[in-house]
């Protein structure tokens, strides 16, 4: 079997009912992920980590609320409620998630100009964050990818994913959308499933 990887994504507190850009049923990938974990020779988490005034926050951008779509630098943005603010409470971990799986941790995000949904680089593509470095060296071809939100962070690295080089599926039981725009989930993991992204109904065996 190919060498394989579990990569966790964003499952924050900002994330999960009560957070600050919570996705319906967000915490519920946690008992999900943690059982998966201890299956995977690796697993890496990522966190979202933004400073404040971030620019994908709607509130960096006097007039515009969250959910609305700019061009920023050239590409569409959707704008978000402040969220995952480096080293605040709700940029941590849901605190039931088994973290003590985690061989390493990325933090992406950290450039105020440029938002970064993919695990393993930002969305123009330009600045990788080292995963794909790091799976590389370790022999792993394969990703295997959970996490928040399937649209948008999980989908995004699931396709950088393949374009890297890797083959790669996602859980969808272990993940949770954001779901807007309207259709955004149903496009989004139609385009990724074109690229060749596995998307699995079920837990693996
Ligand atoms: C995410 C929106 C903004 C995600 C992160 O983790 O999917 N979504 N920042
Ligand atoms: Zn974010």
């Amino acid at each position: 079997m190919k060498h394989r990887a579990l990569v966790v994504v964003d499952v924050q507190n900002d994330f999960c009912p009560g957070g600050a850009l919570a996705v319906a049923d967000g915490d519920a990938v946690v008992p999900v992920i943690n059982r998966l974990m201890p299956r995977f020779p690796l697993v890496v988490a990522t966190q979202d980590w933004h400073p404040p005034g971030h620019a994908s926050f709607a509130s960096s951008h006097p007039g515009r609320k969250p959910l609305e779509v700019i061009d920023l630098d050239g590409i569409s943005q959707v704008l978000w409620p402040d969220h995952c603010v480096q080293a605040t409470a709700g940029a941590d971990f849901h605190p039931e998630l088994e973290r003590q799986f985690f061989r390493a941790i990325i933090r992406k995000g950290v450039d105020p100009r440029v938002d970064s949904y993919s695990a393993f680089r930002d969305n123009h593509r330009e600045h990788p964050t080292g995963l794909a470095s790091m799976l590389r060296e370790l022999g792993v071809e394969h990703v295997v990818i959970v996490g928040l939100t399937t649209d948008y962070c999980a989908a995004t690295s699931a396709r950088d994913a393949i374009e890297l080089g890797f083959s790669a599926e996602i859980v969808l039981p272990a993940t949770r959308p954001v779901g807007a725009p309207p259709g955004h989930t149903e496009r989004t993991l139609g385009e990724i499933r074109a690229l060749g992204v596995v998307l699995r109904d079920t837990l693996p065996a």
